[in-house]
């Protein structure tokens, strides 16, 4: 397959917004199902007390936050969690561990038991643990484990600025030994954190040009929390998620692309447009790992209305939702 560049991507960026949502809706289209979004579930099987300092965590240890810190938790705890995701109408349940690296011996044998509880239950089962080997990948995935998910979080040269306790490099590898061991890859990236449209378009560039291009792809915008030195960023513009949704749609066509965190500083309008740009994943339930998400209830409505103007595909209906963003795009793309 040919390279995507960092221009073809700018070039997307620079679109009007609606030339951007239509494009994108017409890939959708042609690679998956009419309004199908998969709603996924996360719990924190471990909190707090990491030793990396990734800038945007609340979870860092090397951060002032007020958190409820947990060791690993029981597994029946994880059965529980996910019979009432599964009940709520979750189709994966993704469990997230504050790991710099898992760790051979009693935690990836708690977490082999947790993903076969999962599984066991009909559900998909995807976890985020920090680094793992090549036998560790193996392991999980003789357990069943459907994904894993390591974000790249921002482009190669901004990493150094967020992250100072590993490299971008290494989480390649990571994502390669999941890969090789036949798990399907989950990862995505922050938007927020300071970082240009220029980095924002390094980091599609390296997620999209991953061979093969990973399955899911996170696209998260900062929940800035009180403590982390990241807790003064400023709120990402609905625009700038529209963007990078679309664009991601766009470049990764056979890729689920999650609209992820910060989903609740998002009107249900700029929600809608995302999935009309091809969003088809959400994170679903009461909490993210260790901050609130958005109402249930809710979702399932949102939901329910975009699948009516996805299969009415009224370019009409969907101009009204465009109309408030289309005066602003001139000046969200700066590089
Ligand atoms: N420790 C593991 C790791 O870093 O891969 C797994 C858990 S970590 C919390 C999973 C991902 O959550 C991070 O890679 C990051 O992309 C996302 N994340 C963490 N804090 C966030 C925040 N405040 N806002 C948005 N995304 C966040
Ligand atoms: C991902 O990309 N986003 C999720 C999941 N993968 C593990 C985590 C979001 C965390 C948001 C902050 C928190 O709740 O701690
Ligand atoms: Fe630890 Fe993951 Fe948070 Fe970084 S993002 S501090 S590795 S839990």
């Amino acid at each position: 397959m040919n390279k995507i560049t960092s221009e073809q991507i700018k070039n997307l960026f620079t679109l009007p917004l609606n030339e951007l949502i239509f494009k994108a809706r017409e890939i959708h289209k042609k690679n998956f199902e009419d309004g199908d979004v998969q709603l996924a579930s996360l719990i924190s099987i471990k909190t707090g007390s990491c030793p990396e300092d990734c800038k945007y965590c609340p979870q860092s240890a090397h951060y002032n936050v007020n958190l409820k810190k947990e060791n690993l938790i029981d597994v029946s705890e994880v059965k529980e969690a996910a019979k009432l995701a599964k009940k709520n109408g979750a189709n994966r349940f993704c469990m997230g561990a504050a790991w710099k690296k898992l760790r051979d011996g009693k935690d990836i044998d708690a977490v082999i038991e947790m993903i076969k509880e999962v599984k066991s239950l009909d559900l998909e089962a995807c976890v985020t643990l920090g680094s793992i080997t090549k036998d560790q990948a193996e392991r999980l995935k003789d357990a069943g484990l459907d994904a894993y998910n390591h974000n790249i979080d921002t482009s190669p040269d901004y990493y150094k600025k967020i992250i100072t306790t590993r490299t971008f490099d290494e989480r390649l590898e990571t994502i390669q030994n999941a890969r090789q061991a036949g798990i399907s890859v989950c990862s995505g990236g922050i938007i927020g954190m300071g970082e240009s449209w220029n980095d924002r378009a390094e980091m599609l560039r390296v997620l999209a040009n991953l061979e093969p291009q990973p399955e899911s792809v996170p696209i998260n915008a900062l929940v800035p929390v009180e403590g982390t030195p990241l807790q003064n960023q400023k709120i990402v513009e609905p625009e700038e998620m529209i963007i990078m949704i679309a664009t991601a749609r766009i470049i990764m066509p056979k890729s689920r692309i999650r609209l992820s965190a910060g989903r609740k500083y998002l009107s249900s309008e700029t929600q809608m447009l995302c999935l009309l740009s091809g969003a088809n994943s959400i994170f679903y339930g009461d909490s993210l790992l260790t901050t609130k998400n958005n109402d249930m209830q809710r979702d399932k409505e949102l939901i329910k209305q975009f699948k009516q103007i996805n299969k009415s595909n009224s370019k009409e209906l969907i101009n009204k939702y465009l109309i408030i963003f289309t005066d602003k795009i001139a000046s969200t793309v700066n590089y």
